[in-house]
């Protein structure tokens, strides 16, 4: 009997520069893995990673032929090219599938463009799907739920054929999911639950085995691995420990928050284990930007304590990676020097930022929404603009050109290449772990055109005079005060 024939694909919009362009962060959707992983035998499957190579072309058609059901992952800013890839599916009678992010989050605009939507994780329902499509009876909604991770174990990412294709150096692995705190940006408590899940060690162990000595890095997808509860934190560092025990030495690196400082043991076997950085949300210097954040997880250490935090988890050889997010409404022209000063002061040895992004349906969304002030709001079309490298809401004490020269600034005291070799000097020295340096300069290398792509977005926006529209529709002005900088008037 002939195979059936399932393409995936990872759409990506074409000339978006973000994260994916950072050497070491470039890696194969995990997700998808899992979807090869989940597949009946007697289908054939096939991906397409659009970071790579195409699937519509400049005509928007088909790259591709002879699949007989097409699935697409999207989180929102691809979620434009994904509808463009289903409707150039459509056009030829192939069925179009929709999971991910963005498909969870807002699944019914999703749905206008695709003939299924699998909302939340797909390990429980994409046997059902498949049944369901081959039978001719495939339902417009599929609700995977969240997955109690021990079924993870029975399925694994099938990441070889991944690998064979594109040749990825870098892959990722879930060892926990879901955040019990509510930050106001953020959007991971609602596609991932509040209940953080924590996936059974010997079976993280067990997937790491399969892939050992296979790529030059991991990254934990997971939002904390070192998670909020003494028990959570127990758990973590047997798994360090595992890999030790184990021999599963593999360099990779992780998000989690500060609290993980003060625990040598899990720390020495972090490093022990192949970790060369942890990816930590500082966001802002400001208790009062904490604040309106909800960010607890930060106000909980205290900003005094983020020195001594740093100092010690470098102390062990693991690179501090510190992102910021600018924007917010408490933000002044400050701002900046204050950030820039903190990372030379600190030696923070990888600094990566971002602009307040109003992810669809978070509590900011919809407080800018409720303000009036979001401005790139014509959907779907500007879900491209909701990366955090673009500006998509009215600032508040901020004007739009004290923005730009502030991230100017930024990018001259950090980004210079005087500055990221003496900041890779002292990555060297203090770590003294090549790997942990090395990933350090490597990061910083490759954002300083990522960055340079964000001031780009900034300044094509002002030139643009979308903004001014925009704050001419609420009545806000931009003025020149005495001393000749720009300053905005509050709304
Ligand atoms: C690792 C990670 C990255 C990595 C790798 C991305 C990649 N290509 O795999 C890097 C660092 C490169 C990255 C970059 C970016 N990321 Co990112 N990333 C993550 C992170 C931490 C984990 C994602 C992951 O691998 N999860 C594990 C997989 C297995 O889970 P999953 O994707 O949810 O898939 C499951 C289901 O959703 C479903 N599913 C998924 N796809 C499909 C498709 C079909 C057909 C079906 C049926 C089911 C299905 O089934 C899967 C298995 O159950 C998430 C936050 C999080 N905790 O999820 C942010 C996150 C996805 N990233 C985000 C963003 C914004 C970005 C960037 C735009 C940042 C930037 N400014 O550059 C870029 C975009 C890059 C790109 N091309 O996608 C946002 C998206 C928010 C939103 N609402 O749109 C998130 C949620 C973080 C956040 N800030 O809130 N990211
Ligand atoms: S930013 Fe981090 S701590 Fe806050 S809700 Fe999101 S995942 Fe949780």
């Amino acid at each position: 009997m002939k195979k059936r024939r399932l393409v995936l694909v990872n759409p990506h919009p074409i000339g978006n520069v973000g994260e994916e362009n950072v050497s070491v962060l470039n890696q194969m959707p995990v997700n998808l893995g899992y979807l090869i992983a989940l597949t009946p035998e007697h289908w054939e499957v096939d991906i397409i990673d659009e970071t790579t190579e195409l699937a519509v072309d400049g005509n928007n058609e088909l790259t591709f032929s002879g699949a007989d059901l097409v699935g697409i992952t999207s989180v929102s800013y691809q979620a434009p090219r994904a509808y463009l890839i289903a409707d150039a599916c459509r056009k030829k009678g192939i069925p179009v599938v929709m999971g991910g992010v963005h498909a969870t989050i807002y699944p019914h605009e999703v749905a206008k463009h695709v003939d299924a939507v699998v909302i939340r994780e797909a390990i429980s329902v994409w046997d059902k799907l498949i049944s369901d499509f081959e039978q001719g009876r495939l339902q417009k909604f599929y609700d995977g739920g969240l997955t109690p991770l021990e079924n993870l174990k029975i399925v694994y990412p099938d990441r070889g054929f991944m690998k064979g294709k594109y040749k990825y150096r870098y892959s990722g692995i879930t060892t926990t999911a879901g955040c019990p705190f509510s930050c106001e940006f953020c959007s991971v408590p609602q596609f991932q639950g509040r209940k953080y899940r924590e996936r059974p060690i010997e079976d993280v162990l067990d997937e790491l085995e399969t892939i050992k000595g296979q790529y030059r890095g991991l990254v934990l997808t997971d939002e904390n691995f070192y998670g909020h509860s003494k028990k959570s934190n127990e758990r973590v560092k047997s798994l360090f420990k595992g890999m030790v025990d184990r021999g599963i030495y593999q360099n990779w690196f992780g998000f989690t928050s500060l609290n993980i400082y003060k625990d040598d043991e899990t720390l020495d076997y972090m490093v022990r284990s192949g970790c060369v950085g942890v990816l930590i949300g500082i966001e802002s210097l400001s208790k009062d930007a904490l604040e309106s954040m909800n960010k607890h997880v930060n106000l909980r250490i205290t900003i005094d304590r983020y020195y001594e935090a740093i100092k010690n988890i470098r102390k062990h050889g693991i690179a501090v990676w510190g992102t910021f997010i600018f924007g917010n409404d408490t933000d002044t022209r400050e701002t900046f020097d204050d950030v820039a000063d903190f990372i030379l002061d600190s030696n923070l040895d990888i600094m990566t930022c971002g602009i307040l992004c109003p992810f669809i349906n978070t509590p900011l969304y919809k407080r800018l929404d409720t303000e009036n002030r979001l401005f790139r709001n014509n959907f779907p079309e500007d879900w491209v603009y909701y990366t955090s490298h673009h500006l998509v809401y009215i600032l508040n004490r901020l004007s739009l050109q004290e923005l730009v020269e502030g991230m100017e600034a930024l990018y001259e005291r950090l980004y210079s290449t005087e500055v990221i070799r003496k900041r890779f000097q002292n990555s060297r020295s203090v770590l003294d772990n090549m790997n942990s340096a090395m990933f350090a300069l490597k990061v910083n290398w490759d954002w300083r055109h990522v960055f340079k792509h964000m001031l780009d977005n900034l300044k094509n926006l002002q030139s643009s005079g979308v903004y001014d529209v925009a704050l001419e529709r609420i009545g806000k002005k931009e003025r020149f005060d005495e001393s000749s900088s720009l300053i905005a008037t509050k709304i």
